[in-house]
Order: C-alpha cells, then structure tokens, then sequence
C-alpha cells in the first residue's frame, strides 16, 4: 500500500504524521470516504466539494486547488494499482503545540489512504441488517454541525458501541427534539404509502453523496421521494427501510427496535433501487489515469 502525504508517496510502514498533529491532539480536520468502481472514482467532485465546505466550515483554509487535491486522489489510485477500493482523504490542521489554539498549526496535513473496503457481509444484503435506536443523541448543530464531516466522530462512536453491545449491526441517532436523523456511519431512508422518504439535512444528518444520488435516482425512475421530519413511529410502520453510505451502498433494513419491517424481507423496491444504484457505480465516475 502506498500512502499520500503531503505530496509525497510512502509505503504504509513509513507514511507517518507528527504527534503534535492537531488532527491527533484535538480531532481537528475533516475528510471524506470515496470509492472506486471498475477504474473510476464516483462523485469524486461531489466529494471534494464536500471536503472544501467542511473546511471552509472550520476556517481550515485548504492550501490546494481543488484540481491539485483531484489529481492527488488519482495519482493514489495509479500508484496502488487500484481499480475498485477505498479512498480515505483526510485533511488535519497540521503539526503545531499542546494548546487548542490553531493558529500555530502553520500548515494543514493532506493524506490520502487507498485501500480494499469493509463491506457488510453479504448476508445482510440478502437478509437485512437490524437496528436499534441509541440512547447517544446526534449532536446539536449549536456544539458542532453535523454537516460537517469532521475528524471528531465520537458522536457516532459512542452510538455505534451502544448498537453493537445491543447485537444491532447499525443504531439510529435521533436528534435533540427526538426527531430521527441518521445512523452511525449511514444515512436512512424508508417507504411508506409508496413515497421514498429521508429525513431532512435539519434533522442533523450528513449531507450524504450517496443519499443524493438515491433521491436522484429514485426521481429519475418517476417515484415520488421526499425529505421529511421523521419520527421513530415512521420506521416502525414503514414498509421498506434501508441504509446509505459510500461504503454500504444500499442495505436493506428489517427490524428495528424489535419491529419488523414490512414482511421481515428486504423489499422489493429497495431491491430495485439497489440495482439502478450498482449500474450508476460501474458506469460512472473520473476515470483513474494508466
Ligand atoms: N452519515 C454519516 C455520519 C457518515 O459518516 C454517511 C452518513 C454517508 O455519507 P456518504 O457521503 O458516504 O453517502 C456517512 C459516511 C465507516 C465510515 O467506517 C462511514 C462513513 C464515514 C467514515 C467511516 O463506517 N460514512
């Protein structure tokens, strides 16, 4: 594995930050989860754009172009020969002093990480995943905006041991006035009456690439799909349920809370969505050069 830091490429062994890196001393930075498909990055700009509003969020002023910043993520993928995979591109303040201060971080840190995926086992794709709702609530925007895709994810950490130690394989965050908003790591969406919904950005959920493009690809295929206020009660009398993420892509859900959804299979029209979800991967995306 060959790791991208700071314009430079080192073999894993070697690729190493200091330890005075304000990404390590305070969680201070922010980053994106990108995938490969058959030679192509998906939505890499979509991703990018992501990372600059992140930073921008953190008054971490990028000191690269965003077509620096491409070229780099694809100058990664040629040198680790990678043609599906992972991508993690990470941006710290940079080195600095103990002190929260950032203003003595002089330089912000790039690293980009190319690498095989994690996936869920394949049987939850299959069978569906169960989820539980966590007692950890999603952060309020007014202590640190959940849009932002910082470095900071103890938030969903903390959720995510509480839906491990209950046996779920993902645990849904409500947000401070009870109102769904997203797992762990993945964004929600269900189907009641036929309608597609998700909850709204202002629920606390990250502004997920994959959640786009499901809504897109749902209203291209003519259903009607909407982001709403959502309460508990919604997923448990839903009919479908499933999760996004760069890295889950689209997994059906079946129990939550103890509620089995619809008929306790992953639904037919998650199973559709899935599909149109796999064609746009394998035919879409910046091409990784030779
Ligand atoms: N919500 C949160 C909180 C996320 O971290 C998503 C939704 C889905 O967003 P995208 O843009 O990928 O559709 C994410 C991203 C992991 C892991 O190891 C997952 C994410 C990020 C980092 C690690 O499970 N998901």
């Amino acid at each position: 594995m060959i790791i991208y830091i700071d314009g430079k490429f080192y073999p894993e062994e070697k690729a190493k930050i200091s330890v005075f890196d304000h990404g390590l001393l305070y969680g201070d930075g922010v980053f994106e989860g990108i995938r490969a498909y058959a030679g192509r990055v998906f939505k890499l700009d979509e991703h990018l754009s992501r990372l600059e509003d992140s930073a921008k969020a953190i008054l971490l002023k990028l000191p690269w172009s965003r077509a620096e910043i491409r070229s780099a993520v694809l100058e990664t993928c040629r040198r680790n020969k990678m043609k599906s995979g992972y991508l993690r591109l990470v941006v710290t303040r940079g080195k600095g002093y103990l002190g929260l201060s950032p203003d003595r971080c002089k330089k912000p840190t790039i690293i980009i990480i190319a690498t095989k995926l994690e996936l869920y086992p394949a049987k939850y794709y299959r069978n569906g995943l169960t989820v539980v709702t966590g007692a950890t609530w999603r952060q309020s925007p007014a202590a640190l905006d959940p849009g932002i895709k910082s470095l900071n994810y103890l938030n969903n950490i903390l959720a995510k041991i509480e839906g491990q130690l209950a046996g779920a394989q993902e645990v849904i965050l409500l947000n401070p006035q009870g109102l769904v908003s997203e797992c762990s790591g993945d964004n929600i969406f269900f189907i009641r009456d036929g309608v597609l919904i998700t909850p709204k950005l202002s629920s606390g959920a990250l502004n997920g690439i994959t959640r786009a493009t499901v809504l897109e690809l749902a209203r291209e295929a003519g259903w009607i799909a909407r982001e709403d206020d959502v309460r508990r009660y919604d997923l448990f009398t839903c009919e479908e349920m499933f999760l996004t993420g760069t890295g889950a892509e689209i997994v059906p859900v079946v129990e939550v809370d103890g509620r089995m959804i619809g008929t306790g299979k992953p639904g037919k029209r998650t199973a559709e969505l899935m599909h149109l979800y796999h064609q746009l991967v394998t035919t879409t995306g910046t091409k990784i050069p030779r």
